[in-house]
């Protein structure tokens, strides 16, 4: 090889060298699978990321708690051994308490009225709250609104909820809620959740049907009654030094990246709503679409009563007043 042609390859190596060093690898993990709602949000955030920030930034994707469970997850973005995490709100106020009063049962009226809660002025203000906990929250994501499966019995009222064992996410307020309707709440991860319902540890669970469908719940459980009876907020954290660290430029990229996945993750929970019912029946569920929701709002007085005590009256109504 002449010398000229060597030196040119030495160049060029060195070019690729400083290029692959230039970019930067981070984690985000979620607990569904790739083909879920949550999957599609992530797989748009990494997408955008790399194309907004010209590749200089790569993010590895993780499905189905292959690094943890949500809580975990959470965890790992605080310490920063993970920068980014999608997860539901379930184990969130154990981080940050202020959002316990999202999880509320019966709080929104449908998806378009929580969408306008948690992007406008309340749901914006909340995302601050994540700053002093080692969080950068980049946008709302979202499950969708949770409804009731279990092997033993058609539930269309909360009378036939009594004495049922279900898993509950690690979220106080729903745990609280559930006891208010007779349940017997077990608490747990969602990744163990699949082989507890099959093995008969717990008779039931609660999730959206974009969960539901992409856990193939349908293969360990008979009943689904669309209760409806709470909201599941998903949010995008990342680790706040490592926010830090990037150019305003960059922080930008990110938190649009993140809003562009919020967009994908909610059309594809609405695509998921749209077919959920009859793909579930499909796959041999028995559906209870009739659910007499007013009743449980009624059971649900005397905890509602303390919720309003414990995160304010007019917190509550402030939502619920958002058109
Ligand atoms: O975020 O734990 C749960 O039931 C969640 O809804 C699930 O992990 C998806």
């Amino acid at each position: 090889m002449k010398l000229s042609k060597l030196l040119t390859a030495m160049v060029l190596g060195a070019g690729l060298l400083a290029t692959a060093s230039a970019q930067t690898v981070m984690k985000i993990s979620i607990s569904t699978s790739q083909n879920s709602h949550q999957g599609v949000g992530i797989d748009t955030f990494a997408k955008e990321v790399e194309k907004r920030t010209a590749g200089r930034y790569k993010v590895q994707t993780f499905y189905s708690g292959a690094l943890g469970g949500e809580r975990e997850s959470i965890e790992a973005v605080q310490l920063g051994t993970q920068e980014l995490a999608l997860s539901s709100t379930g184990p969130v106020p154990n981080f940050v308490p202020e959002t316990k009063i999202l999880d509320v049962p019966f709080l929104f009226r449908d998806k378009a009225h929580a969408r306008a809660v948690l992007d406008g002025p309340i749901g914006q203000e909340m995302l601050k709250k994540f700053d002093s906990k080692g969080f950068k929250a980049l946008a709302w994501a979202e499950n969708g609104f949770r409804h009731m499966t279990n092997s033993k019995r058609e539930v269309k009222g909360p009378e036939d909820l009594k004495g049922l064992k279900m898993r509950t996410m690690e979220n106080p307020v729903h745990i609280a809620a559930y006891k208010g309707l007779g349940i017997i709440t077990t608490p747990m991860a969602f990744p163990e959740v699949f082989t507890a319902l099959q093995q008969g540890t717990v008779d039931g669970q609660e999730n959206p049907l974009s969960v539901i469908m992409a856990s193939k719940f349908d293969q360990v459980q008979k009943h689904l009654s669309l209760t409806g009876h709470v909201y599941s907020p998903c949010i995008i954290v990342m680790n706040k030094a490592a926010f830090d660290k990037l150019s305003e430029a960059d922080k930008t990229a990110f938190v649009e990246s993140a809003r562009e996945a919020a967009k994908a993750n909610r059309a594809r929970v609405d695509q998921d709503d749209a077919t959920g019912v009859s793909e579930l029946r499909s796959r041999g569920m028995t559906i209870n679409e009739n659910v007499d929701k007013a009743k449980f709002v009624s059971m649900l007085a005397p905890i509602n009563a303390d919720f309003e005590k414990q995160f304010g009256k007019a917190n509550i109504e402030a939502i619920r007043n958002v058109k």
